[in-house]
C-alpha cells in the first residue's frame, strides 16, 4: 500500500504514519480507507476506462455542494477533501497512474449491504427523496454528464442486441434462456421510450446509485446522507426508486447464487414508497407516480440485461470473480425481477 505514498502526500498526509485499507464492495471504483491520526478518509481512485472524464465528476459535486450551502446550509453534503494545493481531485502518473479523490469518514457512521428490515429502506428512500427534493430548484441541465446514456434503457438495449452479434458465440448459446427472457420482456423498453415523449416526465436531479451501502446511518440506525456521487446527473424518478427497489426488497444481494433465496418483502416495498413520497409526493406529476412500480421493472430489467451483455463480451465491464459471475448476477437479477412481476397486482395497491 506504500504505493499510495505520493497520492497521500497531495493531502499532505504520511503514508508511513498512515492506516490504509481497501474498502467497500463498489465494481468500479477502488476505495481504500485512510486513517491518520484521529482523522479517518476514504481514498478513492475513479476508474477512467468508465469515467473518461472525471473533472466533470468533480465539477458537479462542486457546483451541488455550493447550491446546497447555499440554501440548505443545515444538510450534510460530504464534499472531498481538498489537496494542498487546493484541488479538489489529484491525476497522478507512474505507478499509481489516476485520478483520486479523498472524502472525509462521517464519524460514528457504518454503511449497510444489505437491507435488514422495512425501517432501514423507510430511512434510505427518505434520503435520496430528500436530496432530490432540494436540489429542486438546482437547473439539473447544467450538470456535466458523467456517463453518457447511463440509465438509457434503449442504449443498454442496443449494447445488448450488439453484443448477440459480435459477442463470444459459445457464452450466446449457454445463455439462450435468459437471452430469450430478456427478449420477450423488451415491452419494458418501449415503455420507458414513451416515458421518454412524455411532457409529464420530469428530468430531475438524479443520483442513480441508489443502493443502500450509499447511505450513511448513525448507531441508531437513522439515515445520515448519500453518498458516492459520481453519477449525479439529470434524470427520471424511476432510476433512483427503481435501483432502491432493486437492492433493498430481497434479502439477498445481486451476488447470491441461490436463486431460491431472491424474495420480495412486501413490507420494504412499502417503506420505500412512504419514504420516497414523504420527501417526493408534491414534485411528482400524478404520470410520474403511477409509473413507481414499473421504476422496479425498469432498473431491474436494465441491471439484468448490463451483466448478461458483460457477460457475452467476456466481462469486460464488471470483471469477473468466477467462471460465468456475470451471467449468475443476471440469473439473479431475472429471478429477482419474476419475484416482483408476480407481485404486481399486491404491490400496487400500496
Ligand atoms: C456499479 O461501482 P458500483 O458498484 O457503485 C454500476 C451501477 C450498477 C452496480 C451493480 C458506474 O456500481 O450502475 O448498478 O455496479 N456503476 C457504474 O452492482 O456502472
Ligand atoms: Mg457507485
Amino acid at each position: 500500500m506504500e504505493i499510495l505514498t505520493d497520492v497521500l502526500s497531495k493531502y499532505g498526509i504520511d503514508a508511513a504514519n498512515a492506516e490504509i485499507k481497501s474498502f467497500g464492495t463498489g465494481l468500479i471504483n477502488h476505495t481504500w480507507k485512510i486513517k491518520d491520526g484521529d482523522e479517518h478518509y476514504i481514498l478513492q481512485r475513479i476508474n477512467e476506462n468508465v469515467f473518461t472524464n472525471p473533472q466533470a465528476i468533480g465539477s458537479n459535486i462542486a457546483a451541488i455542494g455550493a447550491y446546497l450551502q447555499d440554501h440548505f446550509p443545515d444538510y450534510y453534503f460530504v464534499a472531498p477533501v481538498k489537496t494542498t494545493a487546493g484541488k479538489e481531485m489529484v491525476q497522478m502518473d507512474g505507478a499509481v497512474n489516476g485520478c483520486y479523490r479523498l472524502l472525509p469518514f462521517v464519524n460514528d457512521s457504518h454503511s449497510k449491504d444489505v437491507v435488514a428490515n422495512a425501517d432501514q429502506a423507510f430511512e434510505a428512500a427518505a434520503q435520496f427523496g430528500r436530496f432530490t427534493k432540494l436540489l429542486s430548484g438546482f437547473d439539473a441541465d447544467s450538470l456535466q454528464i458523467t456517463l453518457p446514456s447511463f440509465h438509457d434503457l434503449s442504449y443498454r438495449y442496443q449494447q445488448f442486441t450488439d453484443a448477440l452479434e459480435n459477442g463470444n458465440k459459445q457464452r450466446i448459446e449457454e445463455s439462450a434462456s435468459l437471452i430469450a427472457y430478456i427478449k420477450e420482456n423488451e415491452s419494458i423498453v418501449s415503455e420507458f421510450e414513451s416515458i421518454q415523449k412524455n411532457p409529464s416526465f420530469k428530468k430531475r436531479v438524479t443520483h442513480h446509485d441508489t443502493k443502500i451501502s450509499n447511505v450513511l446511518f448513525d448507531s441508531s440506525d437513522k439515515a445520515i446522507c448519500v453518498i458516492d456521487l459520481d453519477t449525479i446527473m439529470p434524470g427520471y424518478f424511476i432510476s433512483d426508486v427503481g435501483d432502491m427497489m432493486r437492492t433493498y426488497l430481497p434479502t439477498v444481494s445481486e451476488e447470491e447464487k441461490d436463486f431460491s433465496k431472491i424474495e420480495v418483502r412486501d413490507d420494504v416495498y412499502k417503506a420505500i414508497v412512504i419514504g420516497y413520497y414523504a420527501e417526493m409526493e408534491d414534485e411528482l406529476s400524478p404520470e410520474e407516480a403511477r409509473h413507481f412500480f414499473y421504476a422496479g421493472k425498469f432498473m431491474i430489467y436494465m441491471q439484468a440485461l448490463r451483466f448478461l451483455t458483460d457477460h457475452i463480451n467476456d466481462d469486460t465491464y464488471y470483471g469477473a470473480k468466477y467462471p460465468n459471475h456475470n451471467l449468475v448476477r443476471a440469473g439473479n437479477q431475472v429471478t429477482l425481477l419474476q419475484r416482483l412481476v408476480e407481485k404486481a397486482s399486491v404491490l400496487n395497491m400500496q
